[in-house]
């Protein structure tokens, strides 16, 4: 049952993340990389790194084969995939363990039935989770379409079956268009994931993106570790995220929560998991739920003292998570500052040499990355290359300290977010929690300069 040395298919501050997590434990890891990560700091930190293709990801760090083939000829007994490439993919989830390896990751049939939007609001809604009101499952006929959005009322949104995150959604104002937005979401969800299953919901207008951690042992334990604010986005990328979420109350957090870990637990959910939800006026709508580690799970590390990761690798091999739910006690309050290699007026991304870095640092201020003066940041994978998480005591000691952070921080070479957040954490909506889903882009448009 024990793991002693973890594949980490992952590159970046999450494979860093990864490594400091197996190395706390006194595990071993094996890198993986491309050419172009051959001088990444995960492939420096690691004991072991094996090079498993070319720059572009789909002959790497999506290679099933070439990963599957590192972790046999490297001895590997687990591999960690971290967010993002394969992490999500229920067949590399069995394909690993069809092998002996164990997964540090959710049962398959878990990640597949998520990765299905209609399975998994049909599965939310059986476990009890509270759903946005809507059609039972796909909607094939324009008939039918309208009989449902005469009951729910419009607007309406039509989403892909197989989208997520914001991809093949089409907001109906009136019957006049349901036509017409139900063959283009239908045609475009088809073009971009093979498949033209649509359903539809009652369009929320003003919602903030509020997510609950959990943690199940796959045996029928499960808790939660509280919510994430990520209501500060982008083009469906998140920019700032915080916990607690200004918003709820500790009664909403406990009766939230205990509806996820009791959802988790009857499911029978094994590893991390995020339950996403749109709030509105007080109320919580399930819209997905992601399988894996999250990018922001860092700022619920800060609130709760739990190290994710580790809990992770424990379930996978086979022991109990570290505590109970009685035993989680939130503290405090974190906020997360991606910063990305790009313009921060334009988002154009910019890789390049980074000729200097500094790190902030200081009490309760911790930095994910795996930047170092003289890495050249290629152009071929996402543009985040750093986390800057803080906390504080309250919410205003915790901005203060971010702002001192932010100052500390040093980026040579290419452009960077900094600045950005630098601006956004000066705005009277940030400082008093007052912002949704719209707010950034919204606040982006009036912006100068
Ligand atoms: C919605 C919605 C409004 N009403 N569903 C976007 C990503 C995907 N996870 C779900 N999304 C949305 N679903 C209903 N019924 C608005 C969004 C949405 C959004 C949600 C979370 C964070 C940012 C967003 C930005 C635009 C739209």
């Amino acid at each position: 049952m024990a793991i002693n040395r973890i594949l980490i298919a992952n590159r970046g501050e999450i494979a860093l993340r990864i490594h400091r997590a197996a190395h706390e434990m006194g595990i071993e890891t094996v890198a993986v990389h491309s050419t172009a990560d051959a001088d990444a700091m995960h492939v420096r930190l690691a004991d072991h790194a094996v090079c498993i293709g070319p720059p572009s990801a789909t002959e790497s760090y999506l290679n099933v084969a070439a990963i599957i083939s590192a972790a046999e000829v490297a001895h590997c007994d687990a591999i960690h995939p971290g967010y993002g490439f394969l992490s999500e993919n229920a067949k590399f989830a069995e394909i690993v363990e069809a092998h002996d390896i164990k997964w540090i990751g959710p049962k398959p049939e878990h990640i597949r039935t998520m990765g299905d939007k209609v399975e998994a609001k049909r599965t939310a809604g059986k476990l009890g989770l509270p759903l946005v009101p809507g059609s039972d499952g796909a909607v094939s006929e324009v008939s039918e379409a309208r009989k449902i959005a005469a009951e729910i009322g419009y607007p309406v949104i039509i989403k892909a079956a197989s989208g997520g995150g914001g991809r093949g959604m089409k907001v109906c104002e009136a019957e006049d268009q349901l036509e017409t937005l139900m063959k283009q979401a239908g045609s475009e969800a088809k073009a971009a994931f093979g498949d033209a299953t649509v359903y539809i919901e009652k369009y929320l207008g003003n919602p903030r993106h509020i997510e609950f951690q959990v943690f199940g042992d796959g045996e029928g334990t499960a808790i939660h570790l509280g919510e994430r604010d990520c209501s500060l986005q982008r083009r469906h990328q998140k920019v700032l995220e915080e916990a607690p979420s200004p918003v709820l109350s500790s009664e909403d957090r406990h009766r939230m929560g205990e509806i996820c870990s009791k959802a988790m637990s009857d499911m029978g959910y094994r590893g991390a998991g995020t339950i996403e939800f749109l709030w509105e006026d007080g109320e919580f709508y399930f819209i997905e739920m992601n399988t894996r580690l999250q990018v922001e799970h860092p700022v619920t590390e800060m609130i709760t003292g739990i190290d994710l990761v580790r809990e992770q690798i424990r379930i996978a091999a086979g022991k109990p998570l570290s505590v109970t739910q009685s035993e989680v006690i939130f503290a405090g309050h974190a906020i997360e500052c991606r910063i990305n290699a790009e313009d921060p007026f334009t988002f154009a991304p910019s890789p390049g040499e980074v000729t200097s870095y500094h790190a902030a640092g200081g009490m309760h201020v911790r930095v994910d990355s795996g930047l170092y003066a003289g890495y050249r940041i290629p152009p071929y994978y996402d543009s985040m290359i750093a986390k800057l998480i803080v906390y504080g005591r309250t919410r205003e000691k915790c901005i203060m300290r971010l702002r001192r952070a932010l100052e500390e921080m040093v980026v040579e070479g290419v452009k960077t977010s900094i600045p950005l957040h630098q601006e956004l954490i000066k705005q009277d909506d940030v400082l008093s929690g007052d912002y949704s889903i719209k707010w950034l882009e919204e606040w982006l448009e009036t912006r100068e300069g």
